[in-house]
């Protein structure tokens, strides 16, 4: 609107300017007509004066509410930082609040100053893909944790009216981006719920109920939620009757609903089901969510020990076995400063190394990775067991790996971690240093390999897992067979073998990193391999020996 009223005064201009004199203002009369002219086109700049200070002022507003919410989220960045909601919050005004902000200074004459700053600035900041992977991060916390998403929303850093929209577009990025309908329904349902508390909402994030109801009614449908499509489509058929498109699909619905019911008579089942999918039906519903999305038994394992079910968790129960330990292991290293040893786990062995690396060293490992840390990386783990659906996609941040000799930090590490474990540090990897962020996770895995034959130096006979931080919630190291589960605590790590005296690899050692909920979680790893360890850990002759 605006661009028109602006070229109909620039084309006014240049139509007078270059109209000949000659051939319209002989006349006074014609002269006269002129000043009408010009009073139109002094009304239609003062109009554009209008619009473009009322621009100026909604331009304004958006920015202080941009301004509002970045002083608001540095104040206390950290604990901002560490909610899981605030996160994706954070990525998504860059794709929403920030390009909502610049379309409405493109309207009129782009201002080259800002168009400069900005596009330098844009690979910088938070993209789509980011977005996309805020929320892929939400619903592996959903599915971890069993969270829903107004638990998952509850004290993030936002204004009530936009609570509809920001869970719908949660929803909106499962149903449309990601297609994953089973994700979407939850979070549109709760928007239906909150934008039924009808407060007021802002131009750019109109939404409506229709909207809200469409795509329940149609996720519902994908998802086999016969009950609910229909459901929903009646409430779309209350908000528009003569809807031709609602009552097809209610229609369709009932149909395929009469089908599934259909009365089919001896059976004497009030559904009219046949004996056989009356049974089926019986097995339907006490089925679980998890059986019903034919969740990797791994998964669930790994799933119930980070939410800590009871009876799942196990720990040392014996209270005769002395767990702490104070040990020098007669190394002449560690005389003065033994090592603080827990017995955490026994079978298999997992022993938890308490202030093995101090604050100073942890931050001189953190400032070597930095710089290497690729931050929100998504990886595609394809853990090919067969017939179940696997959850695949785990993103962490992740660094390269730091070499032995690469700073006198790094070779006191080795040199201490020998001492502990009296291995070799000969045939030891680089150390790796990770960060997940939030939802950060580590499917369950073993970190030897089977395929022997690829790998120099031998297998990776044992682990050495550094802890660099606290994690606020979440982000435990569990152990799947086992049911051991450890929870990180900055400056401390856990050791374990991964293969048995004999070479044979240990089975029992299947482990990951649940997801982060709040905080970030770095850890450091160092592998050491088969070679050089023949005498440190000679072999033994029995099977699990
Ligand atoms: O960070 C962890 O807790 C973790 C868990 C399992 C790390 C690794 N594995 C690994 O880096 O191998
Ligand atoms: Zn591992």
């Amino acid at each position: 609107m605006l661009k028109i009223l602006v070229s109909i005064v620039l084309l006014s201009l240049f139509g007078l300017l270059t109209v000949k004199s000659t051939d319209l203002f002989t006349a006074m009369s014609d002269l006269e007509g002129v000043f009408d002219k010009e009073e139109k086109m002094i009304a239609a700049v003062e109009e554009y004066i209008r619009q473009e200070r009322e621009r100026l002022v909604k331009i304004e507003g958006k920015l202080e509410n941009l301004r509002r919410l970045n002083r608001e989220g540095q104040e206390d960045m950290a604990s901002y930082l560490s909610h899981p909601f605030n996160g994706f919050l954070l990525i998504k005004r860059f794709i929403w609040e920030w390009v909502d902000l610049e379309n409405w200074i493109k309207i009129s004459m782009p201002s080259r100053e800002y168009i400069f700053n900005v596009t330098g600035l844009r690979s910088k900041l938070p993209q789509q893909s980011d977005l996309d992977g805020a929320a892929d991060a939400l619903w592996r916390l959903q599915d971890t944790y069993k969270f829903t998403p107004a638990s998952l929303m509850e004290g993030a850093k936002m204004e009530d009216n936009l609570k509809a929209h920001h869970s719908f577009e949660v929803g909106r990025l499962a149903y449309h981006v990601a297609d994953d309908k089973y994700h979407a329904i939850p979070w549109m349902e709760q928007a239906y719920k909150w934008l039924n508390n009808k407060t007021k909402q802002g131009d750019f994030f109109k939404l409506n109920e229709t909207e809200i109801l469409d795509h329940l009614a149609y996720a519902s449908f994908s998802e086999e939620r016969l009950e609910d499509a229909a459901a929903f489509t009646d409430k779309l058929l209350l908000l528009a009757p003569d809807s031709k498109r609602y009552a097809d699909n209610k229609a369709y619905y009932k149909y395929l609903l009469d089908k599934k019911y259909r009365p089919r008579g001896e059976t004497g089942d009030l559904k009219g089901l046949s004996l056989e999918e009356a049974e089926e039906e019986e097995e339907e519903e006490e089925m679980d969510e998890e059986d019903l999305r034919n969740v990797h038994p791994d998964i669930r394992k790994y799933r119930a020990l980070c939410r800590g079910d009871e009876g799942v968790v196990r720990y040392i129960t014996k209270p005769m076995l002395q767990t702490c330990s104070y040990a020098h292991y007669n190394n002449p290293f560690l005389m003065l400063q033994p090592a603080k040893e827990e017995v955490a786990f026994v079978k298999p062995k997992i022993i938890v190394y308490h202030d093995i690396i101090s604050d100073q060293e942890i931050e001189a490992l953190k400032n070597l990775a930095k710089p290497r840390v690729g931050c929100l990386l998504t990886f595609d783990l394809k853990n090919s067991t067969s017939g179940y659906l696997e959850q695949t996609k785990f993103r962490i941040c992740k660094s390269g790996w730091v070499a032995h000799n690469e700073s006198e930090v790094i070779r006191r590490i080795y040199q201490r971690v020998g001492a502990y474990t009296g291995l070799s540090m000969n045939a030891t990897e680089f150390l790796q240093i990770a960060n997940y962020g939030l939802g950060g996770h580590y499917l369950p895995h073993f970190d030897f390999t089977k395929d022997i034959k690829t790998t120099e130096n031998g297998n990776r006979i044992a682990s050495m897992l550094f802890y660099l931080s606290d994690v606020t919630k979440g982000g435990a190291t569990v152990f799947i067979d086992a049911g051991a589960k450890i929870k990180p605590g900055k400056g401390s790590a856990i050791f374990w073998y991964n293969l048995f005296r004999n070479g044979r690899v240990d089975e029992r050692t299947k482990h990951g990193s649940c997801p982060v909920i709040s905080g970030s979680k770095w850890v450091a790893n160092i592998w050491m391999r088969e070679h050089g360890q023949e005498f440190r850990r000679p072999c033994g002759i029995g099977r699990s020996e």
